[in-house]
């Protein structure tokens, strides 16, 4: 599925993300920047050990706030690593969400990357219900590319067919309702 925002395209794909060939795929990290599991462990593995290295490097990143390395052997050039909140069912979880989406395609538009590739955020081992996530993720990506016209491709890339589900009923919520 794919719709055009303000002349750039939003793209709801099933998909890999490490398959993406796209400037930036976006890695669901923990704080300390490490391998972990889930779609984080299947980026440092495709990406190989340089990633980690450069991880390291870098240390720590905050709930909510993005940082960019290289893609090293990913089809993608870069990876921004972004720390979703662990659901925990108070207000704070939806800012915190929206933060990592938007602090994401901020540093993409700061690196002039035209194009950016998510996975679905906190969904996974930190537990948010996927169906009030999408709300979330796709919210924010369509309210950025209302405002800033860029970057020119966002893809969500969802892994199960539930959840590629969850993410359309969601954008065809967000954009009647717009
Ligand atoms: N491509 C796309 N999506 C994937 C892939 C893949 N290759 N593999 C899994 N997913 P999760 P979180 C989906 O648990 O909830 C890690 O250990 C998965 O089905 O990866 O933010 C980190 O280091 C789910 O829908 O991320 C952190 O410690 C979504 O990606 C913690 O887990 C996110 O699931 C982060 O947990």
């Amino acid at each position: 599925m794919e719709v055009k925002i303000n002349g750039c395209v939003l793209r709801l794909v099933k998909d890999d993300i490490t398959k993406r060939k796209v400037d930036a795929i976006v890695n669901a990290a923990n704080n300390q920047l490490l391998p972990g599991g889930g779609v984080c462990g299947a980026i440092h593995r495709a990406a190989g050990d340089g990633l980690a290295k450069e991880c390291r490097e870098i240390g720590y990143c905050e709930t909510g706030e993005a940082v960019i390395t290289n893609g090293y052997n990913l089809p993608a050039k870069y990876v921004i690593h972004t720390v979703g909140p662990v659901y925990s069912g108070s207000e704070k979880d939806a800012k915190l969400l929206s933060n990592c989406y938007e602090n994401s395609l901020k540093l993409a538009v700061k690196n002039n990357l035209n194009s950016i590739a998510f996975p679905s955020i906190s969904t996974g081992i930190f537990g948010y219900p996927v169906e009030e996530a999408a709300k979330v993720a796709l919210s924010t990506i369509v309210d950025f590319l209302e405002k800033h016209g860029k970057p020119s491709l966002v893809e969500m890339v969802l892994f199960s067919d539930r959840d590629f589900q969850a993410y359309k009923e969601a954008l065809e919520e967000i954009l009647s309702s717009n």
